[in-house]
C-alpha cells in the first residue's frame, strides 16, 4: 500500500540517519555477500587452547566448590568484579566501540578500558573487528561465531579452532579506522598481556588476600577463575542461546533473539533480535532500564557529563519494523 511505503520509507531512512550519524557502517547487515560454493575447508583445532579453556573450567568449578568457604567480603568482591569486567565489554568493547552508539569522554574510555582488560576477552580492537564481521556477515561463513554451525561452535568452539579464511578476508576489508584513532584502544592492544596478568588475575587476587585476609586459594578461584569463567559464558551464551531460543519480534527473516534470560546474566545484551535489526540503538533494546544494566550506566554516565549523543532508534520506527518483518510475538507482550 502507498501508506506501507511511506512508513518503509521513514523506516530506511531512519536507518541511514542512524547509522551514517556514527562515522561508521560497518557493523550494518551485507546481504550482497554470499559464501563460496563446495566444500568447507577442513576445521583445524588449536589444542593449546583447548587445553587451556578445559583447565580455565576446572578451575571455576573448584571456584564454586569453594564458594561455602569464603568470607561474605570476598564473595561481594567477586560480584563486583564480574559486574566492572562485564561492563567493560557491554557499555565498552560492544555498544560504544563496535556499534559508536554513544560517545564516551577520556576519563570513561580510560576506565572502559580497564574494565575491559578485567574481562580478557581479547583487546578492543580484535573484539570490534571480530565484532562487525559477526555483524555484517551475520551466520555465514564470515561470521567468526557463525550460529549456523552449532551451540558448540558459536558458543566456545569458534576459540579452540583456526578461523574460517572468510573471517579474516572480509575482517580486512572493515573501516576500523575510528578504532585505530582512538589512543586509549591502540595503548591497550599494545600492552595488552601485562594489562590482562594485572587487571583479569593479580589484582582480584590480591585484594581479599591484603584486605580482609582471605586464603590465597580463594582469592585465586573466586573472585579471578570463578568470575572471568562466569562472564565468559554469560558473554558467548549472546552468541549461542540469544542467536537460537526466544521471539523474533522486529526481523523473522533473521535468526537472533530476544531471551530475557540471556539479558539477565550479559547485563542487557539478550534483546538480541532487536539488536541485530537495530545495531546502533544505544540500549539495544527498545524497553530501556528493563534488564538493562548496561542502558542504566550509559545513562548515569551521560548524566555525569562522561559520555553524550545516545543514538536511540524512535517508537515510531520500531512499530513500523515490526509490523514489517517482525513475527507477531510483541502482540502477546
Ligand atoms: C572471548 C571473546 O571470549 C568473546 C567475544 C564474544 C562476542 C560476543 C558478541 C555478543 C554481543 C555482545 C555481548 C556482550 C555480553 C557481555 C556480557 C558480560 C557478562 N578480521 O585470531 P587469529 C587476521 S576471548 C580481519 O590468530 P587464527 C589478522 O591479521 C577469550 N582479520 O586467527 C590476525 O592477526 P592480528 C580469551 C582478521 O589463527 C590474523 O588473522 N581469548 C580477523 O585463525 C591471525 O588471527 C582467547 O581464548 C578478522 N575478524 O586463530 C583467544 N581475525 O590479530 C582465542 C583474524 O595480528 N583466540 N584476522 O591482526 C585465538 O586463539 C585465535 O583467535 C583462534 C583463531 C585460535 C580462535
Ligand atoms: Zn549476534
Ligand atoms: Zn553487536
Amino acid at each position: 500500500t502507498r501508506n506501507g511505503d511511506a512508513v518503509m520509507e521513514k523506516d530506511l531512512l531512519n536507518h541511514e540517519d542512524l547509522a551514517g550519524d556514527r562515522g561508521m557502517i560497518d557493523d550494518l547487515f551485507d546481504e550482497t555477500y554470499h559464501e563460496k560454493e563446495g566444500p568447507k575447508p577442513p576445521v583445524r583445532y588449536v589444542w593449546r587452547n583447548i587445553i587451556l579453556m578445559s583447565l580455565l573450567h576446572l578451575g571455576g568449578i573448584l571456584g564454586l566448590m569453594l564458594i561455602p568457604y569464603a568470607k561474605i567480603q570476598t564473595l561481594a568482591w567477586a560480584a563486583l568484579c564480574f559486574l566492572v569486567s562485564a561492563v567493560g565489554i557491554t557499555a565498552g568493547s560492544h555498544r560504544l566501540w563496535s556499534h559508536r552508539s554513544y560517545k564516551a569522554t577520556l576519563p570513561l574510555r580510560i576506565f572502559l578500558t580497564f574494565a575491559n582488560s578485567m574481562a580478557f576477552q581479547n583487546d578492543i580492537y580484535e573484539w570490534v573487528r571480530d565484532h562487525r564481521v559477526h555483524h555484517k556477515f551475520s551466520e555465514t561463513d564470515a561470521d567468526p561465531h557463525n550460529a549456523k554451525r552449532g551451540f558448540f561452535f558459536s558458543h566456545i568452539g569458534w576459540l579452540l579452532v583456526r578461523k574460517h579464511p572468510d573471517v579474516i578476508e572480509k575482517g580486512q576489508k572493515l573501516d576500523l579506522s575510528d578504532i585505530r584513532a582512538d589512543k586509549v584502544v591502540m595503548f591497550q592492544r599494545r600492552y595488552y598481556k601485562p594489562s590482562i596478568v594485572l587487571l583479569c588475575f593479580t589484582m582480584p587476587t590480591v585484594v581479599p588476600w591484603y584486605f580482609w585476609e582471605e586464603s590465597l586459594i580463594i582469592s585465586f578461584f573466586i573472585p579471578a577463575i570463578l568470575r572471568y569463567v562466569l562472564g565468559l559464558n554469560a558473554t558467548w551464551l549472546v552468541n549461542s542461546a540469544a542467536h537460537m531460543f526466544g521471539n523474533r519480534p522486529y526481523d523473522q527473516n533473521i535468526n537472533p533473539r530476544e531471551n530475557t534470560l540471556v539479558s539477565l546474566g550479559a547485563l542487557g545484551e539478550g534483546f538480541h533480535n532487536y539488536h541485530h535489526t537495530f545495531p546502533y540503538d544505544y540500549s539495544t533494546s527498545e524497553f530501556g532500564w528493563h534488564f538493562n544494566f548496561t542502558t542504566a550506566f550509559i545513562d548515569l554516565m551521560c548524566l555525569l557529563g562522561l559520555a553524550s549523543d545516545r543514538k536511540k532508534v524512535s517508537k515510531e520506527v520500531i512499530l513500523a519494523r515490526k509490523m514489517r518483518t517482525g513475527d507477531g510475538s510483541h502482540k502477546s507482550g
